[in-house]
C-alpha cells in the first residue's frame, strides 16, 4: 500500500461506550478520508487471524475475548504519511502514557481495552485492509 492510506479498528469499548461519533469526528477533523468503513462482529477465528504476530505473547487469549465481546467499526483511511501521522493521532498503546489530545488517552480506559487500532507499516495497512474488505468495498 502506499504511503496515502492507513487501516483502523474503533473497538468494542469505545462502541459499547458510544464514543464511535466523537473519534470519527477526530479523525476527519485531523484531515483523514474515510475510503472505506463498517460495523462488525469479529469472529474468534478472524480475531486470532488478525492479531496473529501476538499468538506467543501472554496478553494473546485476553485480546481474543476482548477484540470479540462487541462490535469494532473497521475502516480505511486516506491522507499524505497516512499511516505514521495516524499513529501519532491515537497516542500510546497504553493510554495512561498517551499524549494529550490523543484519541487513546480520550477515549480509552486501558491498555488491552485501549479504544482503537492504527495499523504500524505500510505492509500492514495493506495486509489488514484486504483482511476486511474486498476491493468493490472500497471508494
Ligand atoms: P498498538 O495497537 O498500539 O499497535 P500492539 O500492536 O503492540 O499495539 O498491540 C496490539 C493490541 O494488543 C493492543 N492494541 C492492545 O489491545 C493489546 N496489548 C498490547 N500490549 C499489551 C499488554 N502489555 N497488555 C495487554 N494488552 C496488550
Amino acid at each position: 500500500m502506499k504511503n496515502t492510506r492507513t487501516f483502523t479498528m474503533i473497538k468494542p469499548d469505545a462502541v459499547l461506550n458510544n464514543y464511535t461519533g466523537p473519534i470519527i469526528e477526530h479523525i476527519e477533523k485531523a484531515g483523514f478520508k474515510i475510503i472505506a468503513m463498517k460495523l462488525k462482529n469479529l469472529s474468534i477465528e478472524q480475531a486470532k487471524q488478525f492479531y496473529k504476530i501476538h499468538e506467543e505473547k501472554p496478553f494473546f487469549n485476553d485480546l481474543i475475548q476482548y477484540i470479540t465481546s462487541g462490535p469494532i467499526i473497521a475502516a480505511i483511511l486516506e491522507k499524505d504519511n497516512a499511516v505514521e501521522d495516524f499513529r501519532t493521532l491515537i497516542g500510546s498503546t497504553n493510554p495512561a502514557e498517551a499524549d494529550e489530545g490523543t484519541i487513546r488517552r480520550l477515549y480509552a480506559k486501558s491498555i488491552d481495552a485501549n479504544a482503537i487500532h492504527g495499523s504500524d507499516s505500510n505492509e500492514n495497512a495493506e495486509i489488514e485492509s484486504n483482511f476486511h474488505f474486498s476491493q468493490e468495498e472500497i471508494i
